[in-house]
């Protein structure tokens, strides 16, 4: 398969985020990427190519242009005031606090953000740019002909919204992808979010929708970011509704759990009949991810890149989540592989 590296995956290098009330460093980290890459490095097999860059309007099709604005500004904003941490967000205005356009750059980061897991440094603009173009160039691929593609990128996208950023994510990659598709000419597009976390942002953004169809496997919000999102009974508005799904499982789902939703999921693929499969590849449903809790070992995820290729859509990967460094390059190799050689 051909796996598109985004050049810029360790520009963003924020240092720490809370965890159980402690300040740790940060679990997105260029050292999974590099993990990744070095596995694939070790394992040939699957051509490494270079991204393109197609700009900023394919982008500005899926992000608020004042959102984009303010990604692109903020740490120059910042260090012009003379700080120099990364950016952490802390305060939010929720309900009962005036929502408005803020000039203080404390306040305009917690318009935008809504968590605080997810910093802001030098590079983050760069690198999260360079990610969208990395999957518009794998997307760039599969329209070519290829089977399927790979964008091997970080930070990962799923969580961001419009006009909003959180849960390690700032520019949604797949939803950019798929805009740019239903743009060229693709009717329909199926984005089936198979990362730990449900891809509230992916939702979000298509969920008045029907010609852009969206589901998520991932632990059940009830106990698990981002909480606020991705139940079961999200079905769509307006013109999208029946086009959203969630498959949300308990904390302790098995490989056995995934593949049921996985059917059922099938069932609403093959009904619907897409001309694009976007895959948000995160294996942080590992069993021996740090911060989820499913039970998937390395040999299911090879199952795991068989069951996406019996779709028998043309598939367009890009990297989400997958914590526990060691063993990531052999699980994201092991969907890739599964897919390539069934
Ligand atoms: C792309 C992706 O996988 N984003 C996940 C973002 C999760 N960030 C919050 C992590 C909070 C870690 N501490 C909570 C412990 C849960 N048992
Ligand atoms: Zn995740």
């Amino acid at each position: 398969m051909k796996v598109v590296l985004n050049p810029q995956f360790g520009s963003h290098d924020v240092q720490t985020e809370i965890h159980q009330g402690k300040m740790v460093p940060s679990f997105e980290n260029p050292s999974r990427l590099k993990h990744i890459l070095d596995h694939f490095q070790a394992h040939p097999g699957h051509d490494l190519i270079d991204s393109n860059d197609y700009g900023i309007d394919p982008i500005l099709k899926v992000h608020a242009r004042g959102y984009v604005t303010f990604l692109q500004s903020i740490w120059a904003d910042w260090c012009a005031e003379g700080r120099v941490g990364d950016i952490v967000p802390y305060i939010w205005p929720v309900p009962g606090l005036k929502r408005m356009d803020h000039e203080n750059l404390n306040a305009k980061v917690g318009t935008f953000a809504f968590s605080s897991d997810t910093a802001i440094m030098a590079g983050t603009w760069e690198a999260a740019y360079q990610g969208a173009q990395s999957a518009l160039t794998a997307f760039e691929m599969v329209r070519a002909g290829e089977r399927a593609a790979f964008a091997l990128t970080r930070p990962p996208g799923h969580h961001a919204h419009s006009a909003s950023y959180g849960g390690y994510c700032f520019l949604n990659n797949a939803a950019i992808v798929a805009e740019t598709a239903r743009e060229q000419g693709y009717d329909k597009v199926c984005i089936l979010d198979v990362d730990y976390h449900h891809g509230n942002g992916t939702q979000d953004i298509f969920y008045d929708r029907a010609d852009v169809l969206t589901l998520s496997i991932h632990g059940h919000p009830d106990t698990n970011f981002p909480y606020f999102l991705g139940y079961e009974d999200e079905c769509g508005e307006a013109d999208g509704h029946g086009f959203n799904q969630n498959f949300p499982l308990k904390d302790g789902a098995s490989f056995e759990d995934w593949c049921g939703a996985f059917n059922q999921a099938q069932v609403r693929i093959d009904h619907f009949q897409p001309d694009l499969l976007v895959v948000p590849l995160g294996v942080d449903t590992y069993e021996g991810d740090p911060i989820s809790n499913f039970k998937l070992k390395s040999e299911d995820f090879l199952k795991m890149g068989q069951l996406l290729k019996s779709l028998n859509l043309p598939c367009m990967f890009v990297m989400e989540g997958g914590y526990d460094v060691a063993p990531l390059g052999q699980n994201v190799y092991n969907v890739i592989e599964g897919f390539d050689r069934s």
